[in-house]
Parts: structure tokens; C-alpha cells; sequence
């Protein structure tokens, strides 16, 4: 995966193939399938120079299509695929239908999900039913699991606020590869979160780790924040936050955990080795503290996006997620 300026047209590189582009752009717009891929736009840009969209290619000829209210692209290894949901005062049963169409598709093209991002407008603001927008989100989310009878072992996942157009779901999957979801012992597993963060937990695994069938390892890093246990650390305190969202970061990657997950191949990783960062922050004015703090760790050659942002839950001020490859 790479990070460009916005482009109307995306050429890859020579001998790559786009399997799918994601605008974050000033507005939000219907996901299309044109160049043979799906193209979803994200509202989280406030000026057409700040976008940028995130490309994801393969090696592999990729062959579109449209599932119900999915649209999707896949080469046989790999698979994105994408859902768009209209503004609404209720989520949850939009949200229930829309995730069992993605789950059908990918298990019915014999695909696992291993990497699920959600942008969601308003998501701190109440629903129509009193209910915040991103636990009226989750109550969908966790009724579709509940039906496959999924408890835990989902993959990494990101939830963040986006500056409008409902809900934007996107994700990966892959067929043969090897995937290990990982948890951080310093966290309480999502789906174990108390009911005072809402009716229904997330659920989603702290990073995975892929190897694929090609020989590649890679460890996607879900979106991160300033957590300890099932605890918002740091309240008003954004370089604290951050700190802290790195720390756990790198504790999640590191040889420790790796070991712990039984990763056997894998020696562990450091900051330093996150090729692709995005990184969320709630209050415009606190991005060059935080990127001062992330520029430090984090590698200069990495590509790193800053985007002002909601998270999750009101007193979460930064989140970090990344991939390292
Ligand atoms: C947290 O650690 C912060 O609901 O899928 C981060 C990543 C967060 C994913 C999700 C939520 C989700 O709880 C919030």
C-alpha cells in the first residue's frame, strides 16, 4: 500500500495491478468501480491539497464485481472490498445487513478478512434513540458476529470519525496466506470492554500478522489510542495520549508479543519498522505536538498521513495505526 496526492486517474507501477483506492478527500461521493477496481472516498480532508488517496495494488490481474451493496475486486489471493452507508438517525441495522453481505462475499469466494477500516460521520454525536453513533454502530457489528457465532479472533480493525457521509466500510482479505490476530496484554481484548463503553463491545484484535503465500510477512496495526487495560490514560493530555498509543504500538509489534502469539518466524519489530502510518488527531490545533512526538519515532522514510479526526470514544484526543512491511 502506498499514499498519493489526489488524482483523477491512478496508473500503478509497471507489473502491479490496483486492487483498490481509498480518496480521503472534502467530500464524500458514491463508491464507483471504474480502472477496474473500487474507488471509496473518505470525508477527512478540509482542502482538496491536504488529500491523499491510499492505494492498494498486487501483482496479480484483478477482477471486479458488485455483491448486493458491495462493491469488490479480487485476484484470487487478495481481496478488497468496500460498502457505503447514506447518512442515517440509526445505524445498527444498516450496519448488520451491510457486514453479513461482506462477510458472505468474502467466505463465499473462500476469503478471510484480515484488515477492516470504518469511518463514520457524526460518530460521537447521539442517534435518534439517544444512543451514540459509534455504539449504535457497534450493536450492529456485534449482531452480525454473534450470528456467525464469532466471539473473538477478529482481524485489526480502525473505527474513526469522519467529517461526514455516514458510514464507509473497507477491507481486506486474503486465501491462503497465515494470519495471527494479536492482542496486547497491557489491553483488555475489545470484545471484553464493560457495558459503560456501550451495549455491545467492538470487536476487533489489537494488529495481525499476515504471511502470505508469496513469502511476505506483514503486521497490520489496528488504530490505537491511549488505553490501559479497558482505561482512557492521560485525560486532556494529548502528548500523553500519543505517547502512550505508540507505547502499546510498540509493545503489540515487538519480540515479546510475537513470541506470546507464537510467530515463530518473526523476530518482532520497532517503530521504526511501520512503513505506513495514519494518524488520527481530534483537535486540529494539537497535530504539531503530535506529529513532533510521532516524527521522532517513527521513520522518516515511512509515509505518514495526519488527519483531524473523532475517535471512538470522547476522551481518546490521538489514535495511531500503521503497517509494518
Ligand atoms: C480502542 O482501543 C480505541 O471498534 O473496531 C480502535 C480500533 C477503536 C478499532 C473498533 C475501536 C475499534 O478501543 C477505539
Amino acid at each position: 500500500m502506498t499514499l498519493h496526492g489526489l488524482k483523477d486517474e491512478l496508473t500503478p507501477d509497471a507489473g502491479r495491478h490496483l486492487l483498490g483506492v481509498v480518496d480521503f478527500t472534502t467530500k464524500s461521493r458514491e463508491i464507483t468501480i471504474d480502472s477496474s477496481c473500487p474507488r471509496v472516498s473518505v470525508q477527512l480532508a478540509t482542502t482538496i491539497s491536504d488529500g491523499f488517496s491510499e492505494v492498494w495494488t498486487t501483482a496479480r490481474p484483478v477482477t471486479p464485481g458488485r455483491y448486493g451493496e458491495i462493491s469488490y475486486a479480487a485476484d484470487g489471493e487478495f481481496l478488497f472490498c468496500a460498502f457505503h452507508l447514506p447518512e442515517s438517525h440509526t445505524y445498527a441495522d444498516a450496519t448488520e445487513a451491510a457486514y453479513a453481505d461482506a462477510l458472505a462475499l468474502t467466505s463465499s469466494l473462500g476469503y478471510r478478512p484480515f484488515r477492516i477500516w470504518h469511518y463514520i460521520g457524526s460518530l460521537n454525536d447521539l442517534n435518534a434513540d439517544g444512543l451514540e453513533v459509534y455504539r449504535d454502530f457497534c450493536v450492529g457489528r456485534a449482531r452480525v458476529l454473534e450470528r456467525h457465532g464469532i466471539t473473538h479472533d477478529m482481524p485489526a480493525a480502525t473505527v474513526i470519525g469522519a467529517h461526514g457521509g455516514g458510514i464507509v466500510c473497507y477491507l481486506l482479505a486474503h486465501r491462503s496466506g497465515t494470519q495471527v490476530n494479536l492482542e496486547n496484554p497491557r489491553q483488555v481484548p475489545a470484545y471484553h470492554y464493560p457495558r459503560q463503553y456501550g451495549p455491545k463491545a467492538p470487536n476487533f484484535a489489537r494488529a495481525t500478522h499476515l504471511a502470505t503465500c508469496d513469502g511476505a510477512a506483514f503486521v497490520y496495526v489496528s488504530g490505537t489510542a491511549g488505553i490501559l487495560g479497558h482505561a482512557t490514560m492521560h485525560e486532556g493530555d494529548v502528548a500523553g495520549q500519543c505517547r502512550l498509543a505508540l507505547d502499546n504500538i510498540a509493545h503489540v509489534i515487538g519480540s515479546g508479543n510475537m513470541f506470546a502469539h507464537d510467530i515463530g518466524s518473526c523476530e518482532g519489530h520497532a517503530l521504526t519498522d511501520l512503513s505506513t502510518v495514519k494518524i488520527y488527531v481530534r483537535h486540529r490545533a494539537d497535530i504539531p505536538v503530535v506529529r513532533e512526538i510521532c516524527d521522532a519515532a517513527i521513520s522518516g522514510t515511512a509515509d505518514v498521513a495526519y488527519l483531524n479526526a473523532d475517535i471512538c470514544r470522547s476522551d481518546l484526543l490521538v489514535e495511531v495505526e500503521g503497517i509494518v512491511a
